[in-house]
């Protein structure tokens, strides 16, 4: 397949856009890209694409995809005044989700996965990062990463896992955080290792979560079993967790509101990507913003994910994040398109995708729009033409 007319935002690092544009496809990958002067003698179908935008397709990095149930009674508590904490001590937030998800069956969690998945398919996403963490016992995290990778048998769609069991407490270890550490959290490391289920460790390291001790004992096994970590850090407070997450070679550290300088440097340091979920952030109304300005000063970069979940952040749109961070958190619409490509990549440990350059895999979306900026520029609309996942057109 030859792709020509195209403007490209290749997003390799030079950040200019190819303003006509060709790209060569060879099965599943991408075989050559440059302008369409250049453009090599070769046999294909040629797509003539109107001088449409053409950019990789959409790694949105950080969801919980897989759940049951709802929210919305939580939403009206929360309008009536309750916090997030507040509702979580009162035995709603994530743990109610716990009930309804351990009331589901496998198929039953990939059918409501599917419903979600397909709205972000519609978006440009071609990679998706799907986190357990609503089961809380063994077989429940296995149940939700195993419902994680069918997905990907469903639907043309690369499945990223990781293994969210160090989520919340349940209510059967209230007050028994590390006896649960110790009955759950590891044995389900373990098993889905053993299974492969899991590509990634993450862990929630807050007041009404997991200690700091508590997460480096999850990553401890973590690391002796090769699995890489990743963690909900300095969401609500600061904790300590972004450092945490560096000291062991995190992929990412993910929301950072509460993020200081010290964590800040130990991520550059390590490489870790930091992931903002500005969905998050407006859903519980926090008026905490990322340290952004930061973030870019020591060099970290920045994925932009939609943290789609149930309770603070049922969002299925990842140009609605990209319009959110630039918003809220003044990235620069470059910063956001690198925050759901190439550096969401880097956020799942992925170097074969998130760019357009010969020998990545052929994921890219085409866009009815002529200039990057209007991906995050428009609200709640999305302008994809057509998707291409793995050298195949879908739409
Ligand atoms: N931080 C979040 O924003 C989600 N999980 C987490 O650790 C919220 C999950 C939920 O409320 O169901
Ligand atoms: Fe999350």
């Amino acid at each position: 397949m030859i792709l020509i007319n195209a403007v490209l935002a290749t997003m390799t690092g030079d950040e200019a856009l190819i303003p006509d544009g060709a790209v060569i496809i060879a099965g599943d990958r991408i075989r050559w890209v440059g302008p369409r002067a250049d453009l090599p003698a070769a046999e294909g179908e040629r797509i003539d694409l109107g001088g449409r935008l053409v950019t990789p397709g959409l790694v949105d990095c950080h969801t919980h995809l897989v759940h049951a149930g709802d929210r919305a009674r939580e939403f009206e508590m929360r309008l009536e005044g309750a916090s997030y904490e507040e509702v979580a001590r009162a035995g709603g937030g994530i743990v109610s989700t716990v009930r309804a998800t351990r009331a589901a069956s496998q198929s039953e969690l990939e059918e409501g996965a599917l419903s979600r998945l397909d709205r972000m398919l519609a978006e440009g996403v071609t990679t998706v990062e799907v986190k357990s963490g609503y089961g809380l016992t063994v077989a429940d995290e296995l149940k939700m990463l195993r419902a994680a990778r069918a997905l990907a048998h469903r639907r043309p769609v690369g499945v990223v896992t990781s293994l969210l069991a160090a989520h919340a407490v349940p209510p059967e270890y209230a007050g028994r955080a590390d006896a649960y550490v110790d009955d759950v959290c590891l044995p389900a490391l373990a098993a889905a290792r053993a299974e492969g289920l899991a590509d990634a460790v993450d862990g929630f390291c807050e007041g009404i979560a997991f200690s700091p001790e508590q997460i480096g004992r999850v990553f401890d096994a973590a690391r002796a079993l090769g699995l890489p970590v990743k963690l909900h850090a300095e969401q609500l407070s600061n904790l300590g967790g972004a450092g945490l997450a560096a000291r062991y070679g995190a992929l990412s550290a993910d929301h950072l509101e509460y993020l200081d300088e010290e964590g800040a440097a130990a991520m550059a340091r390590a490489g870790t990507v930091a992931v903002i979920l500005p969905g998050a952030f407006y859903t519980l109304r926090e008026t905490q913003v990322p340290p952004i300005d930061l973030l870019r000063r020591h060099g970290v970069p920045m994925a932009v994910a939609t943290d789609c979940n149930p309770g603070t952040a049922p969002m299925t749109s990842l140009t609605l994040a990209m319009n959110m961070a630039c918003t809220f958190f003044r990235l620069t619409p470059e910063e956001s398109l690198a925050g759901v490509t190439r550096h969401a990549a880097a956020a799942l440990g992925l170097d074969d995708r998130g760019r357009i350059a010969p020998g990545l895999r052929a994921d890219l979306a085409v866009w009815d729009a002529r200039h990057p900026a209007e991906l995050s520029y428009r609200i709640g609309a999305t302008p994809l033409h057509a998707r291409i996942f793995g050298g195949r057109l879908d739409a």
